[in-house]
C-alpha cells in the first residue's frame, strides 16, 4: 500500500475499533499477501481520497452519519426546539411603479442600484447535479432554453455576465470590468461541462476568467450503524453530497480569499436551469447594498406543494439567539406545518392561492467580507449537513438503497449566525414569479402527470421556454407594443404541458437586462401571436415594428442600429409536437415538439457604424 494508503486506512481501523465496528467488513478478512493485491491498493487509495477530500476526514464524516442515522432512526424532529412563522422580506415587482416602503426605491431604482454594484461581484454557478428528475443523460447545463435562439443555459448565462461587465462600465466610468464565473461540477457533470466551454470558445469569456471547481461524492452508507456501503468487495460506493458542497470548496481552493483580497464585494449563487432569474440579480443586489444584507435570497410565491424550499423564519421556542430566517427545505416543510399553528400542513393561504411562505428560487447574493469572515470560522464552510435514508418499514432499520450524508447551499445562514451571532442581516427579495423562476426540473411524463392532478408549475423543458416568451411579452407591453401576453388561460397543451400560443419573444441579454433599456430602446409598435421576435444587439432600437411571422436582429459591438416603422409577413416559425418519442434524441423527447422554422427575416450587422433599418426593411450606413 502505499503511504497515505495505509495512513488513511489505519485511521479508519482505529476509529472503527473504539466506535464499535461497523466498517469491519471493508478491512478485515483480506487475502494473505500475493492475492489481489492491486485491488487492496485500490480500496486503500479510494478510502485515502475519500478521507482527504472531507473536512476532519472519514472518521469525522462516519460518526456524524452515525449521529444523525440515529436521530432519523428515532424519528427526532429537527425542528423540535423551534415554530416557523412567515418572515417578512423585501419585494419589488417588474411592473409596480411604486417604491419599496422599506427601501425607498422602485424597481427601476433597485436595478440601478444592482448596476453600481455589479462590477464588483463574482457569479458561482452550482451545476453538479445530474438532470436525473428531467430525464436527460448530458449536462443541464447545454439544454437549449429556447428553439428559437436555439442558446445553451451555460450561454445565457455567459451572455448575462458579459452583459453586466459592459453595463457597470457605463454605470460607473470604471475600465476592463472582469466579472469572474465559478462553476462547480461534480464528477458526473465535469468532463461535459469542460467540453462545452472549450467546444464554443468559452463562450466569450477571457483567459482565465472562468475557474472549474469539481465537488467529491462522498461515501454512501448501507445500515443505521453508517457502515460503508460496498459497491463491490473492493470498491466503497459513493454519492453525491448535494450543492452545499460549494462553500467550503471555494474556502478550500483559496477562492474566497483571493476575491476578498481582490476588493471584490459579493458573490451571486447561480442554479443550472432557471433562465429567468437573471431578470432579478441586479434588483435584489440594488436591495443588499440599500439594506446591508449579508445575505438575501431570490423568493417568488411558493404554490403549495412545490418542489420548491419555503423560507421561514424559526422562532427558538427558549434562546431567541438562536431564531433565524432560514429555507426550510419542500420535503420537510410539511411535517413541520402538520405538528404546528393550525396544523394543516403544507398548503395555499385561501386569500391569495399560494403557500404563506415565500419560495426559495435558491439564488443567494452574498457579501464577501461576511462571507469570508465566516468561511474562516472552524466549520471552513461546511454547512450543517442532513440526512434522508428511505426506510424499509416501520422498525427503520433497514434502507431501500444505501443513503448518504447530503448539504445544501442555502443553509449557510447557521454558519453566519454562529460566526457573526444577532449581526448577522440575512434577508429576502421578493418577485413576480413570471420574472424570476421557472426551471426545467422535471421529464416530460412527471411534468404531464403534474398538470393532469392540477398543477400549475409543471417544471419541464417546455414550461420553462414557455414561460421565457411570456416575460419577454410583458415586458414588451409594458413598453408599448401591442401584442397579446398568454394569461393562464389562454395556454395551449403541446405533449401534454400547457404553454404559450405566442408571440414568441427572446430578448437576449446583451440588448437588455434593466427596465430602463427595455424602455428605451423598444417603441410602439406591434406583434401578432403567431410571431416570433428575437432581438440581440447592445446599441440596437426598435420602434414601431409591424410583425406577422419571424424576425430576427442581431447587431454586434459599436453597431448603432435604429429600426423604424419595419414591416415583416412570413410564415414564421411554428411548433411541431413529437408523436413518437423513442424515435427521436432525448434533448428533443424531454420537450416533446421541434420548432419548425419555416420563414424567417434575419437582419445581421456586425461592422461597427450608425445604420437605419425603415419599412422595407433596408439597410441604410449613416
Ligand atoms: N447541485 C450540485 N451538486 C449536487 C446537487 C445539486 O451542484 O450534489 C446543483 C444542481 O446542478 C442545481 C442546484 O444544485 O444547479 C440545485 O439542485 P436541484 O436538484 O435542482 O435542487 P432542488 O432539489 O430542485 O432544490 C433546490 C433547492 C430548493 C429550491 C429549488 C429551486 O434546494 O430549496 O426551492 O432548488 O429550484
Amino acid at each position: 500500500l502505499s503511504q497515505r494508503g495505509k495512513a488513511a486506512l489505519s485511521r479508519l481501523i482505529l476509529y472503527d475499533v473504539a466506535n464499535g465496528h461497523a466498517q469491519k467488513h471493508v478491512y478485515a478478512d483480506w487475502p494473505e499477501r500475493g492475492t489481489e493485491d492491486d485491488e487492496k491498493r485500490a480500496l486503500a487509495e479510494q478510502i485515502a481520497d475519500l478521507d482527504g477530500s472531507y473536512p476532519g476526514g472519514l472518521p469525522a464524516y462516519l460518526s456524524k452519519a452515525k449521529a444523525l442515522l440515529k436521530e432519523s432512526a428515532d424519528g427526532t424532529n429537527p425542528f423540535a426546539e423551534f415554530e416557523a412563522f412567515v418572515p417578512e422580506g423585501e419585494s419589488l415587482s417588474y411592473e409596480n411603479p411604486d417604491a419599496n416602503p422599506h427601501t425607498g426605491m422602485t424597481f427601476s431604482e433597485a436595478e440601478q442600484a444592482g448596476l453600481t454594484g455589479i462590477g464588483d461581484t463574482v457569479f458561482v454557478l452550482v451545476a453538479g447535479g445530474l438532470g436525473e428528475r428531467l430525464g436527460y443523460s448530458g449536462i443541464k447545463l447545454s439544454l437549449e432554453t429556447n428553439l428559437c435562439t436555439n442558446k445553451s443555459y451555460l450561454e445565457v448565462y455567459a451572455k448575462y455576465i458579459q452583459a453586466m461587465q459592459r453595463m457597470a462600465h457605463l454605470k460607473t466610468g470604471k475600465d476592463h470590468i472582469r466579472i469572474p464565473l465559478v462553476i462547480m461540477t461534480s464528477d458526473d457533470t465535469d468532463p461535459l461541462t469542460r467540453k462545452l466551454l472549450k467546444d464554443n470558445n468559452n463562450f466569450g469569456f477571457e483567459e482565465g476568467q472562468v475557474t472549474i471547481v469539481k465537488q467529491d461524492k462522498v461515501a454512501a452508507l448501507s445500515n443505521g450503524n453508517a457502515g460503508l456501503s460496498m459497491k463491490s468487495k473492493w470498491k466503497i460506493e459513493t454519492k453525491p453530497h448535494g450543492h452545499g458542497d460549494v462553500h467550503h470548496l471555494l474556502y478550500r481552493e483559496g477562492l474566497v480569499d483571493h476575491w476578498y483580497n481582490q476588493g471584490k464585494k459579493y458573490v451571486i449563487f447561480l442554479q443550472d436551469t432557471n433562465a429567468l432569474v437573471i431578470n432579478s440579480v441586479l434588483p435584489t443586489l440594488g436591495v443588499s447594498i440599500a439594506k446591508g444584507f449579508h445575505m438575501n435570497s431570490i423568493c417568488i410565491p411558493r404554490l403549495a406543494g412545490e418542489a420548491a424550499g419555503a423560507i421561514a423564519r424559526l422562532e427558538h421556542k427558549t434562546d431567541p439567539e438562536k431564531s433565524l430566517v432560514i429555507n426550510v427545505e419542500y420535503n420537510q416543510l410539511d411535517p413541520l406545518l402538520s405538528s404546528q399553528g393550525d396544523c394543516k400542513g403544507d398548503v395555499a393561504d385561501p386569500n391569495t392561492g399560494y403557500s404563506p411562505f415565500p419560495g426559495n428560487a435558491n439564488n443567494i447574493v452574498i457579501e464577501m467580507s461576511a462571507y469570508e469572515k465566516t468561511l474562516r470560522g472552524e466549520d471552513q464552510g461546511v454547512v450543517i449537513e442532513f440526512v434522508n435514508p428511505k426506510y424499509k418499514d416501520e422498525t427503520r432499520t433497514e434502507f431501500k438503497k444505501p443513503t448518504r450524508l447530503e448539504c445544501m447551499m442555502q443553509d449557510i445562514p447557521k454558519l453566519f449566525q454562529k460566526e457573526m451571532g444577532s449581526e448577522a442581516k440575512i434577508g429576502f427579495t421578493m418577485f413576480d414569479r413570471w420574472f424570476t423562476f421557472s426551471p426545467a426540473k422535471n421529464s416530460l411524463e412527471a411534468g404531464v402527470e403534474d398538470v393532469k392532478r392540477g398543477g400549475k408549475a409543471p417544471g419541464t423543458m417546455s414550461s420553462a421556454e414557455s414561460d421565457k416568451y411570456i416575460q419577454n411579452q410583458r415586458k414588451l407591453k409594458m413598453a408599448g407594443v401591442d401584442l397579446d401576453v398568454t394569461e393562464e388561460k389562454d395556454l395551449v397543451l403541446v405533449a401534454g404541458i400547457p404553454v404559450t400560443p405566442g408571440p414568441r419573444i427572446i430578448l437576449c441579454p446583451g440588448f437588455s437586462i434593466t427596465q430602463r433599456e427595455v424602455m428605451h430602446k423598444i417603441h410602439g409598435g406591434k406583434i401578432t401571436k403567431r410571431s416570433t421576435l428575437v432581438l440581440e444587439g447592445e446599441d440596437l432600437k426598435v420602434r414601431n415594428l409591424d410583425l406577422d411571422g419571424a424576425l430576427v436582429i442581431r447587431t454586434g459591438h459599436n453597431c448603432d442600429v435604429t429600426v423604424d416603422g419595419l414591416v415583416v409577413r412570413n410564415k414564421g416559425f411554428e411548433l411541431e409536437e413529437v408523436t413518437e418519442s423513442a424515435a427521436v434524441p432525448e434533448e428533443v423527447a424531454i420537450r416533446g415538439y421541434t420548432m419548425k422554422k419555416h420563414e424567417v427575416v434575419e437582419i445581421v450587422i456586425n461592422e461597427p457604424g450608425k445604420y437605419f433599418i425603415g419599412a422595407d426593411g433596408e439597410v441604410k450606413k449613416l
